[in-house]
């Protein structure tokens, strides 16, 4: 009942102003976000529209959007054309003040106009950001789909050279295509990798779950986001093992854990630069870690995270009014998630601080940890970026560890919380070839240079090399001697099977490392199931997005509609299998089916829940699973034979190939 009445809610909203026009107006207001409007009609509202002459087309009354205008008049928002960060402070706040009239408005014409206003008034990036998350939590956004952000801000997608190619070519009025190549050189093992951390629809992924779950939410805005604690721990966990297994694939030892004591090795060149600001820092090899002038100090990094172990350690947090908060359970992970991170979740951030956000500005900073060179934030320091520095997969490795510590608190899973009474897996394989390739794919630059009216627009595009893999699917016979249907909740896992000098991984050790490939409800009829699944359903990817171009055309067509791309989040399809090896690389598939009766929390079994809800939950709507994420490997296994005596649970060995020849 609830939902119904939140469809029909959401419908109203929508159906104010058509989709094929809110989907417009959206590009238009993306389309050379630095330049003054393009557009006829949002240059009429920029010029005419006061935001609080009518105050009654805000829910609060016109308080946010006062606020911002009085911060307006008194000339305390950042200029334009300057860098804006989401871990500065200030800028933040002034972001949030526009994401907050935004979220206020009552219909898509406020939104619009005040839009269209503050776009020519606020600095740029705020205003990108203020948009996106806008879109993305008001219900005024239903049914847009938000422009791929590599083509809305390509300079912190691609790197400087591309950029200044785009920019002669722009002044030159020739059209051009350049290829993207990664970061680095063949001295530098690490770059043997950078085709992950640098890739367009991995760092788009990586940002959107940072706007669908932002660390600065609070439940005023529109309600509580369902285990965000546990799904900050989840993405960066399989964020971590895909790139472990990626290093694998490329005779790469896994990585280590950052340590603030000891020197981080590998130093990074960027080669990225603002659009305004200049480039982004470098760190040299072999530096110290440093405190950062007005950020942190290393010692406080110690104790913050000495602090956080002696919960893990105790089983308990203890709240800010000193109320003892047990984790010893399912739903510790999701607390702890929120006192790492920090977010506003956190019930004591005077405590337990902020960990890792702390963190990615003391490595953003460690170029310049005085100041004394005026330097702009480093990659660290923007979700966009932060996975192009190999710093960033050891500081995550590090929180890992920490949540590692606490799941491997907590007692192993024994046969009863496994079993799913009278089910069993007959035979676990795969339909097709796992096989991965690169391949070339062009993205549009136009909007990374500036333009002027009576400047011919020309062709720009930058070509990078990406990972694919051929479609597949999981083929499981699955008998069911209940008598009675029931309801399967499948879980499929793919675990690297040997380190990088080819020791093989115990099962305690190596369940640690699996990638998560899919997860659905099935009902299961008595007797015999032949289940099919194609790789392309998975429930932890997402299709690759239009691009700005395409979205403007449908968008003009007047029947726009374009559902299955409405979730950025979720890891490119592309890139749902980890790159093989040449004679194939060797991998555990596992598949547990445990009882959907229980794991389930939606009663639609069919439901895919948004496509994307593994990683990135049901947009607006409970976490569809019960269980902790990860499970059933996620916590310690002393005993396989556990695993082995449950017989809805199958592991079988498969090999990836890599394609050497570019596609
Ligand atoms: Cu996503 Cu550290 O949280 O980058």
């Amino acid at each position: 009942m609830k939902v119904l009445v939140l469809c029909a809610f959401l419908a109203l909203a929508a159906a104010e102003t058509p989709l094929p026009k809110r989907q417009q107006d959206v590009n238009h207001l993306l389309w050379n976000v630095y330049d003054h409007h393009h557009f006829d009609d949002l240059k009429g509202y920029a010029a005419s529209f006061d935001p609080v002459a009518d105050k009654s087309q805000y829910k609060d009354g016109g308080e946010a959007a006062e606020h911002l205008v009085q911060e307006y008049k008194d000339h305390r928002l950042l200029e334009q054309h300057h860098w804006f960060s989401l871990f500065n402070e200030r800028q933040r706040e002034e972001a949030l003040m526009l994401f907050d009239v935004f979220m206020q408005c009552k219909t898509w014409d406020c939104a619009v106009h005040n839009a269209a206003y503050w776009r020519e008034h606020m600095n740029e990036g705020e205003f990108v950001y203020a948009l996106y998350t806008a879109v993305i939590h008001s219900d005024l956004g239903h049914g847009i789909v938000l422009p791929p952000l590599y083509e809305v801000t390509p300079h912190m997608f691609t790197n400087s050279e591309i950029i200044q190619k785009a920019y002669t070519a722009k002044m030159t009025n020739q059209p051009g295509k350049f290829e993207m190549e990664f970061t680095g050189t063949k001295k530098n093992k690490e770059q043997r990798v950078a085709y992950f951390g640098e890739d367009i629809g991995m760092n788009l992924h990586h940002v959107t779950w940072h706007m669908d779950y932002p660390f600065w939410w609070e439940d005023k805005y529109g309600g509580h986001l369902d285990r965000k604690g546990e799904l900050f721990f989840w993405v960066h966990h399989q964020l971590t093992v895909r790139f472990d297994s990626e290093r694998l694939s490329n005779h790469l030892d896994m990585v280590d854990e950052l340590q603030w004591e000891k020197p981080v090795e590998e130093g990074f060149a960027p080669h990225t630069i603002y659009k305004y600001g200049g480039e982004f820092p470098a760190r040299p090899d072999h530096i110290h870690f440093e405190d950062v002038d007005g950020v942190a100090r290393v010692r406080d990094m110690v104790i913050t995270e000495s602090r956080i172990r002696d919960a893990i350690a105790h089983g308990y947090i203890t709240g800010k009014d000193g109320k003892v908060i047990d984790i010893m359970n399912d739903q510790g992970v999701d607390k702890l998630g929120d006192i790492i991170e920090s977010s506003m979740y956190s019930p004591n951030v005077q405590y337990y601080g902020a960990l890792h956000n702390m963190a990615h500005i003391m490595l953003g900073r460690q170029g310049d940890p005085h100041g004394k060179y005026n330097m702009p934030p480093g990659v660290m320091e923007h979700f966009e970026t932060a996975t192009r520095d190999p710093t960033f997969f050891r500081l995550h490795k590090y929180m890992d560890n920490i949540f590692k510590e606490h799941k491997y608190s907590l007692p192993p899973y024994t046969h009863e919380d496994l079993d799913f009474p009278g089910v069993n897996i007959d035979s676990l394989s795969i339909e097709g070839e796992l096989k991965t390739f690169f391949e070339d794919y062009e993205f549009d630059l136009r909007n990374a240079v500036d333009s002027a009216e009576g400047i011919a627009m020309v062709e720009l595009k930058a070509n990078v090399h990406r990972l694919n893999h051929n479609d597949f699917s999981y083929v499981a016979d699955v008998n069911n001697n209940n008598g009675n249907e029931v309801v399967g909740t499948f879980r499929l896992y793919l675990c690297p099977e040997y380190d990088n000098n080819h020791e093989q991984f115990d099962f305690n050790n190596g369940s640690w490392h699996c990638i998560e490939m899919d997860k659905f409800w099935k009902k299961l009829a008595p007797g015999g199931n032949h289940v099919v699944r194609k790789s392309s359903d998975s429930a932890v990817t997402v299709p690759d997005v239009p691009s700005l171009q395409s979205l403007m055309d449908a968008a003009d067509s007047g029947s726009f509609s374009m559902p299955e791309y409405e979730r950025a989040c979720g890891i490119p399809n592309r890139m749902l299998l980890p790159k093989g090896k040449k004679d194939g690389m060797e991998f555990a598939l596992i598949l547990a089916v445990t009882d959907g009766g229980y794991d389930l929390t939606h009663p639609d079994v069919e439901s895919e829940h948004g496509g994307t809800h593994a990683h990135c939950g049901a947009h607006g709507e409970i976490y569809p699973d019960k269980r902790p994420m990860g499970f059933p490997l996620d916590r310690r296994i002393p005993d396989r034979r556990v695993f082995d005596e449950t017989t809805n649970f199958k592991l079988t060995h498969v090999k990836v190939y890599h394609d050497d020849h570019h596609h």
